[in-house]
C-alpha cells in the first residue's frame, strides 16, 4: 500500500488531484475582484458588528437559561452549571453572507428549558441586557413549522430558533454532531437542530473551506441573477446549492474556486439524474423518523434532482423540483458552463456569468398571472405565503399538459397596494391590474431568502397559521386592496400541422384554486385568488428593471 493514502472526500474517489495552474489562479483572482465589484462581501466593520451581536446573544442565552432554571426550582448549583449556547446556520455559518444577509441563529438549552419558556422568558431577558434602542423589532412566530423569533437588532436581522437537548447542562464546547442528542426530542425540536447539524456537516465534508466558500458565493450569485434560486417554487435553495458545490469540491480536492465553478456546471449538467447527490453515505439513526430512501418510500422515487442533506435524518432538499424547473436549471447550467469556458479562454469575463435573467423581457410570450389578494395587510401576508407554497402544484399540473413544454415559475412575487373606488375597479385589481396602485406606494418583491418563518408556516399552515380576527371586520368596507402576483412563464410545444392552439388551463386553475381556498385559514370575502393569462407585451411595467426593454405588441399582418 502507498505510504500516503489519499483521503477520499465523499462517496467516490476524486476525479482529479491536480493543483491549480497559474492561469487558473489568475482567473480565481478575477473572480474575487468581480464578486467584490458586485458588492458580494460585506465590510469588515459590519462583520465585526455581527460578531459583537452574537457575543451579546451568547451572554443573554446563559442568563435566560438561569432565569428559567430558577423559576423551575433548580438548586443554585444546578442553575449556575446549566449553561446554554448559540449556534449559527444558513449563509452566516457557511461564510457566504453579504451585506443584506441575516444571521440564522439556533439557541440550545438544557432539558428543563422548553420552547414555551423560550417564547415567554427569552424576550424580556434580551430587552433587559440590550443597549437602549438596539432592539428595533422583535416578532415571535411560535406557530411556525420551525418556531422562530425574528429580530432586528442594531441594523442586523436575526432569525432565532430554539432547541433543547435532554442533558442537564450545555457547555460552551458542545457540538451537535452526536445523533444520540436527538433521542427524546419531538419532530419540531429535531427540525430546529437540523439547520446547524447540516451546515456543520457540509463544512466538515469539503476539502478546503475557503475554496468552497468562494465557489459557493459565485454559484449563489449566479443562481439569484438567473432567477433559479428558491426552494419554495421548485428551484434549489441556499442549502441545496451549497451541497452541490460541496460535492464538486470533493471531486476536485485541490482545485481553486474558479475551477470549481467551471467543473460545477460541467458535472451538474452531465449528472445522471435522478441519481442523488450525496456528500456521504446515508446514515441510520436512533429515531423512528423518515430518512430519504427511494427503495422504501414511493414518494422519494419522484424526486427528479435529489440532493440529500448529510446529517441524520437525511432529507431531500429539492423535493419541489418539477420537470419544468429541472429543464430550466439544466438550461442555465449549460449556459453557465459555456460562459466559463469562454472566461478561461479570455473571450468573456466573470461579469458575463452574472448577467441578469430576461424572464420578463425575452424568455416567454405567454405568462400566467396568479394574484392573491386580501383586504388587509396582515391577512395578505399569510394568504400570499400559502398561495406561494402551493404554486409548485400548479406548475406540476401544467407540466403534465401536452401543449406546454415548460412552465417556469418566477421565484419572487410582486406585492402591490391599491386603492379602488368601486367593485368594478376592485375586480380588475383582483385580476392583477396595476391601474389603481395607491399613490406613493412602490411594488415590492417577496423574498423567500428573508422570510423562512412565514413561508414554512404557510406550507404546513392547515393546523398552524393564525389569522388576526379583529381587523377583518373593521376593514371590511375599506377600499384598500393588497395583492401579491406570481408569474409563470409558459413555453408551448410546436404546433402540430392541422391542429389549433388552445391554451385552456381552466381545469388545472380551478383545482389549484380549490387547493388554496380549502385551506383552513382561508377567509371568504377577505382573501381572493385569480389566475389570468397575460401576453408578454401586456405585462405590467413594474416587473421590469431599469434599462430593460419591454416586449412590444407584434404589428398586425396586412392581408
Ligand atoms: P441569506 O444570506 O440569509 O439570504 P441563507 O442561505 O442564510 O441566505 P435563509 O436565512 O433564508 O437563507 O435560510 C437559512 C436556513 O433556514 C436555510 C434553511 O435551513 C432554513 N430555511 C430557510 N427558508 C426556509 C423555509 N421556508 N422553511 C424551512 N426552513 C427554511
Ligand atoms: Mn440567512
Ligand atoms: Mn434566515
Amino acid at each position: 500500500m502507498a505510504a500516503q493514502a489519499v483521503r477520499q472526500w465523499g462517496v467516490t474517489p476524486p476525479i482529479s488531484m491536480s493543483l491549480p495552474t497559474p492561469e487558473e489562479l489568475s482567473a480565481n483572482d478575477d473572480l474575487i475582484t468581480e464578486l467584490k465589484a458586485q458588492n458580494n462581501f460585506e465590510a469588515p466593520a459590519e462583520t465585526e458588528r455581527r460578531q459583537q451581536t452574537l457575543q451579546l446573544l451568547q451572554r443573554v442565552v446563559i442568563e435566560f437559561v438561569k432565569v428559567v432554571g430558577r423559576k423551575k426550582g433548580l438548586s443554585p448549583a444546578a442553575v449556575e452549571a446549566s449553561g446554554g449556547k448559540i449556534f449559527t446556520y444558513g449563509s452566516y455559518r457557511l461564510g457566504v453572507y453579504g451585506p443584506g444577509s441575516d444571521i440564522d441563529t439556533l439557541i440550545v438549552a438544557p432539558k428543563h428549558v422548553l420552547i414555551d419558556d423560550f417564547f415567554s422568558d427569552f424576550p424580556p431577558v434580551l430587552e433587559r441586557m440590550s443597549p437602549a434602542g438596539a432592539i428595533e423589532k422583535m416578532t415571535p412566530v411560535p406557530d411556525a413549522f420551525v418556531p422562530i423569533i425574528k429580530l432586528e437588532f442594531s441594523g442586523i436581522s436575526l432569525d432565532l430558533i430554539f432547541a433543547r437537548l435532554i442533558i442537564p447542562s450545555i457547555p460552551l464546547n458542545l457540538d451537535l454532531k452526536n445523533n444520540d442528542y436527538l433521542r427524546g426530542l419531538d419532530d419540531k425540536e429535531v427540525r430546529s437542530l437540523n439547520g446547524t447539524r447540516v451546515t456543520d456537516q457540509i463544512l466538515e465534508l469539503v476539502p478546503q473551506q475557503k475554496t468552497f466558500r468562494l465557489a459557493l458565493r459565485a454559484i449563489k450569485l449566479w443562481a439569484q441573477r438567473r432567477a433559479i434560486y428558491s426552494n419554495i417554487v421548485g428551484f434549489p435553495g441556499g442549502v441545496a446549492w451549497a451541497m452541490l458545490v460541496a460535492r464538486v469540491c470533493q471531486l476536485y480536492p485541490q482545485a481553486t474556486g474558479s475551477v470549481i465553478v467551471g467543473k460545477f456546471f460541467r458535472i451538474m449538467t452531465k449528472w445522471a439524474w435522478p441519481q442523488p447527490v450525496l456528500l456521504k453515505p446515508i446514515e441510520d439513526g436512533p429515531l423512528q423518523i423518515k430518512v430519504w430512501n427511494p427503495k422504501i418510500y414511493h414518494g422519494d422515487r419522484f424526486h427528479l434532482m435529489p440532493i440529500i442533506t448529510p446529517a441524520y435524518p437525511s432529507m431531500c432538499a429539492t423535493h419541489n423540483i418539477s420537470m419544468s424547473t429541472k429543464a430550466v436549471i439544466l438550461r442555465e447550467m449549460q449556459r453557465g458552463g459555456d460562459i466559463v469556458d469562454k472566461i478561461f479562454s479570455k473571450q468573456l469575463s466573470w461579469n458575463d456569468l452574472f448577467t441578469r435573467h430576461t424572464f420578463f423581457s425575452k424568455d416567454y410570450k405567454y405568462y400566467l398571472q396568479i394574484t392573491a389578494s386580501s383586504k388587509t395587510k396582515d391577512a395578505q401576508s399569510i394568504w400570499s405565503g400559502l398561495v406561494e407554497s402551493k404554486l409548485r402544484h400548479l406548475v406540476g399540473a401544467l407540466d403534465r399538459k401536452n401543449i406546454i413544454a415548460v412552465a417556469h415559475p418566477f421565484p419572487k412575487g410582486f406585492e402591490r397596494i391599491h386603492v379602488v373606488k368601486d367593485d368594478a375597479e376592485a375586480e380588475q385589481v383582483k385580476n392583477g391590474s396595476t391601474k389603481y396602485q395607491a399613490q406613493g406606494t412602490k411594488t415590492e418583491t417577496t423574498d423567500e431568502t428573508n422570510d423562512p418563518a412565514h413561508t414554512a408556516a404557510a406550507e404546513n399552515g392547515a393546523q398552524d397559521a393564525k389569522v388576526p380576527e379583529a381587523e377583518s371586520n373593521a376593514a371590511a368596507d375599506s377600499r384598500t386592496l393588497y395583492t401579491t402576483t406570481y408569474y409563470i412563464g409558459l413555453e408551448l410545444k410546436p404546433l402540430e400541422p392541422g391542429s389549433s392552439r388552445s391554451l385552456d388551463i381552466s381545469v388545472d386553475a380551478n383545482i389549484f384554486k380549490s387547493t388554496c381556498t380549502s385551506w383552513q385559514g382561508f377567509q371568504e370575502g377577505i382573501n381572493e385568488l385569480s389566475i389570468t393569462h397575460v401576453r408578454s407585451f401586456d405585462l405590467p411595467g413594474d416587473v421590469f428593471e431599469a434599462g430593460e426593454t419591454r416586449p412590444v405588441r407584434p404589428k398586425k399582418k396586412v392581408a
